[in-house]
């Protein structure tokens, strides 16, 4: 009894802390910022017919790999890194990668298995088998629906959702995509069908029910709600990235500006997702196997997303046998080796940090040291009015460093503008690192620099004070 009274009475005296800035994250956007890469799966008849879009006239005989195994698409996925597999389970030529109850045109139409398969059965079982999130992309467009264009499509879109959601959950993410091409088969009508992107697919009443089946799934689309799309499909992320934006009026497909920037005054949190394939084709073609992204290629665009705060979303598709293509999973795995050889070993550790601007001295919760902890929850933070301020770390012994990783406590909203880190030549600082926002992440390559002392400058920010969560340091192979 008297701990309690003494802690409660301690913590009301203490300085209470910063006052969030903006628009702030959700719980299940702050773990899904925590993801960091995940993986796309795109897999459907188009990998029979060389097609990157199916008309939806396709019959479902084609669909019959040799040698499926999603256990391997789970292994690749999990070696490589990804926390996470988003499946295809239905594209826009309609064909269902399950054994829906709402249509034939399905798996259950294949000869794969006799057509007892369900290909997002298998995969949400073998994702939960190297414990990786499993989500869902369901196209809005369908070519093959008879109804596309009326509501008792969307009924159907709708009822399908539940029946993924219900039957292979949890899901950590559901993917709308915002194509709509015009012509397609239509149940045989062949013609070109548009609708109005605004109202026909009734996002919000979607969403809503999304939401109820699976409240702690982040919905993607182009506006979100739950995390946004990166606006270009390199996998490349701005600079300059607010996870926070404007998106009033605006739904999936239309024409979205700013989608990467965001807005610092933005009245949502919507994370962005940045989403490329490591192939040049979302869907696997024999014809590509040679022209797999470079594991240097595929470390500039992790760089350039996850880098910059988004979150990378990387197609690698399965090939006719139902597997990823051994020049994929080799790609992969030396992209790995080199960031496990970047970020094994954290260079400030050891370090003492100090400050002249901490918001209470006597209050471990605000102190520089929470910076070195690699622990979003904790944080440092200056008193109300300092909206500039550095830390200096002095370093055990001279430490060889050229990669700086930053990250910001985004429970209290996303407020750095600019930031600088100098380090210590042995008579002067010499600025070596500079960058505008962080958010859930920042990491910068820089010049190889030996010394024992760093200085982290925050130039200016949001809100009425510094807030900043973790201060890193690596060097590359
Ligand atoms: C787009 C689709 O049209 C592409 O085929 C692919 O699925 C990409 C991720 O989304 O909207």
């Amino acid at each position: 009894m008297l701990s309690i009274c003494l802690t409660v009475c301690v913590l009301a005296s203490a300085d209470p802390p910063p006052a969030p800035v903006g628009a702030l994250p959700t719980e299940p956007q702050i773990r899904w910022h925590e993801r960091e890469f995940c993986g796309f799966i795109h897999f459907t008849t188009n990998t029979f017919t060389d097609k990157e879009w199916g008309f939806g006239d396709e019959t479902p005989e084609i669909f019959d790999p040799t040698a499926l195994d999603t256990d391997q698409w789970a292994r690749v996925a999990k070696a490589a890194g990804m926390t996470g597999l988003i499946l295809t389970a239905k594209h826009h030529d309609g064909f269902c990668l399950w054994p829906s109850a709402f249509t034939e045109h399905s798996v259950k139409a294949s000869p794969w298995k006799g057509g007892t398969g369900d290909v997002v059965g298998d995969l949400a079982k073998s994702c939960a088998g190297q414990k990786i999130g499993f989500g869902i992309y369901l196209s809005p467009w369908d070519r093959n629906h008879a109804r596309y264009g009326s509501p008792e499509y969307v009924a159907y879109y709708r009822a399908q959702l539940q029946e993924l959601i219900e039957t292979y959950g949890p899901v950590f993410e559901v993917w709308h995509d915002g194509a709509n091409g015009g012509d397609g088969f239509y149940g045989g009508a062949r013609e070109s069908r548009t609708i109005d992107k605004t109202s026909y697919y009734g996002w919000p009443a979607t969403w809503n029910l999304v939401h109820h089946l699976a409240p702690d799934a982040i919905i993607f689309s182009d506006v979100g709600p739950g995390c946004r799309w990166v606006g270009n499909e390199r996998g490349i992320s701005s600079e300059t990235s607010w996870q926070t934006i404007t998106v009033d009026g605006m739904m999936p497909g239309m024409d979205v500006k700013r989608l990467d920037t965001g807005d610092p005054a933005g009245t949502r949190w919507i994370g962005v997702e940045a989403d490329v394939s490591i192939r040049p084709g979302w869907f696997y073609h024999a014809s590509e196997d040679d022209k797999i992204k470079t594991p240097e290629q595929l470390i500039e665009i992790w760089y350039a997303s996850v880098g910059r705060g988004a979150n990378l979303l990387l197609n690698i598709p399965p090939d006719r046998r139902g597997l990823i293509h051994e020049h994929d999973a080799a790609s992969l795995t030396e992209f790995r080796s080199i960031l496990d050889q970047t970020f094994d070993e954290d260079l400030t550790q050891g370090a003492h940090i100090s400050s002249e601007h901490v918001r209470s001295a006597a209050d471990a919760r605000y102190g520089p040291a929470n910076l070195l902890d690699r622990d979003p929850e904790t944080y440092w933070t200056t008193p109300d009015g300092i909206t500039s301020a550095s830390v200096v770390l002095d370093l055990p012994e001279p430490r060889t460093l050229d990669v700086i990783k930053l990250r910001e406590h985004i429970r209290l909203g996303q407020r750095i503008e600019s930031f600088a880190v100098d380090w210590w030549d042995g008579d002067r600082w010499v600025e070596f690192a500079r960058g505008t926002t962080i958010g859930p992440r920042r990491i910068i390559r820089t010049e190889r620099i030996t010394t024992t002392r760093l200085r982290l400058r925050i130039e200016s920010c949001r809100g009425d004070a510094v807030v900043l969560a973790d201060f890193s340091a690596y060097r590359r192979p």
